[in-house]
């Protein structure tokens, strides 16, 4: 299949990239490499060394005897560009990463929330719109977010998308019918990933759109099989206080001795999911789109979920580390459970990797090696979500 991967330079693109031409597909990349200049911004490097994206594409040549194509182009700013690319390539899938996807750096201040408003989503509607304007039949898989429910249940699973509801329509009777799960978002980003499922509602309703939306969990890890197999390929690792997630730090924090920055109590309950199991995910949406006039499919891709202390405890358990409970930065509940329906994609043939299969070693061996790139004077998280007390 054709995929353009927009986005493809980014944490989870890169690694999807590599395995969808790994797997054969026709790939090619368009990213504005805007995420590299907010590691300029923020004075931050990738913890593992990434390469320019002429070198990667070259090593990944090198290794595969496969070629990627690379367009340098802002999804949410030149439509024209876009729209060219997409009236020449007729691509079958279009997976859309390319947004500002840090929660803390969405909060950062004004600038940084508008900034993650205007090009969040401009991306998204640009993409439909230039699937509408170029008349191709391109499937669209996008990456969403488990933030977008909350995080909270009335002790129910969280379902895939859709809620079966039942109202009364004023002559006394239930009616039911289905709407889309009650958005909740906890920071300027993830209302943006709100916004975008009304995008997709409306484009699929109107235009005929084919639309994959995954409600994505918290990604950990690095290293894929692709990645893995030459130093050029590695995977960035971020790990400052706005972009790094939370299983990844506490994974470096271990490794270079840093106590684990536990928000309050660490009751915060939350979905996981390994980017091994990310790009295969990405790979079962593109290989199985939704039917001609299907609804927007929506499928929660995560794997496990788990209490931030508990996290903490694991690897203090591995490491011997110390943990820090510090003042939480942001304004979200001190404790919740989480239940989360995840059959669709068990269902397409996704075997999980869970915390305890060796892999948490391979993170913390990779932070170990690259340690000496750490700044820690970039670890603690100090984007607030609201004004401190003076
Ligand atoms: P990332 O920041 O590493 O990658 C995003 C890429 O998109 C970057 O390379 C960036 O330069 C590019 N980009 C951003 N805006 C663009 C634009 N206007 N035009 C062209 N390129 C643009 O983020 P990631 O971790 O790879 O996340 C990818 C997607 O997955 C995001 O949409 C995010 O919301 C979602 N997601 C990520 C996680 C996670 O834990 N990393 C979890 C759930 C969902
Ligand atoms: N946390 C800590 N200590 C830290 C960092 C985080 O206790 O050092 C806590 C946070 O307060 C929060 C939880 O860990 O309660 C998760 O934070 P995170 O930074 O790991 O994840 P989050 O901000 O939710 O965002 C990440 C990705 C985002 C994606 C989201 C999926 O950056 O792109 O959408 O995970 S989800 O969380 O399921 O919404």
């Amino acid at each position: 299949m054709r995929v353009l991967i927009l986005g493809g330079d980014g944490f989870c693109g890169w690694p999807s990239a590599l395995h969808l031409s790994a797997k054969g597909h026709d790939v090619t990349i368009v990213d504005n490499l805007s995420r590299r200049n907010i590691d300029n911004e923020l004075e931050v490097s990738s913890l593992t060394p990434i390469r320019p994206m002429s070198e990667r594409i070259a090593a990944w040549k090198e290794v595969s005897g496969n070629t990627i194509s690379f367009v340098r182009l802002d999804v949410a700013a030149e439509y024209g560009a876009l729209l060219a690319l997409l009236t020449e390539l007729k691509p079958d899938s279009i997976v859309h990463f390319a947004e500002q996807r840090a929660a803390p750096y969405s909060m950062k201040s004004a600038w940084h929330k508008r900034y993650t408003v205007d090009n969040n989503l401009n991306a998204t509607n640009n993409v439909l719109a230039a699937i509408v304007e170029s008349e191709v039949n391109s499937h669209l898989v996008h990456l969403g977010t488990m933030g977008v429910y909350g995080y909270g249940t009335a002790g129910a699973k969280i379902p895939e998308g859709y809620l079966t509801v039942k109202i009364e329509n004023g002559a006394g009777e239930l009616v039911e019918t289905e709407i889309l799960y009650p958005a909740n978002p906890g920071s300027i980003y993830h209302m943006t990933k709100t916004q975008d499922q009304l995008f997709f509602a409306f484009y699929n309703k109107n235009d005929k759109i084919r639309i994959t939306d995954l409600h994505q969990g918290i990604v950990w890890g690095t290293q894929t099989t692709e990645t893995r197999k030459d130093e050029r390929l590695i995977n960035r690792f971020d790990y400052d206080g706005d972009f790094g997630t939370v299983l990844n730090r506490f994974l470096m924090q271990a490794a270079v001795g840093y106590p684990l920055t536990v928000h309050g109590t660490g009751g915060q309950t939350r979905a996981f999911i390994h980017i091994q199991d990310t790009v295969r995910c990405i790979e079962l949406a593109v290989i199985n789109p939704p039917q001609q006039g299907e609804r927007v499919c929506i499928y929660n891709q995560m794997t496990e979920t788990h209490r931030v202390r508990d996290l903490a405890k694991i690897i203090t358990d591995k490491t011997g580390a110390e943990i820090a409970y510090v003042e939480n930065p942001r304004n979200e509940d001190a404790e919740n459970e989480l239940r989360v329906e995840n059959g669709h994609l068990l269902g397409l043939g996704l075997e999980p990797i869970t915390l305890d299969q060796g892999l948490l070693d391979e993170v913390t061996q990779i932070a170990a090696k690259y340690s000496k790139r750490c700044d820690t004077s970039k670890i603690p998280c100090v984007s607030y979500w609201s004004k401190q007390e003076k």
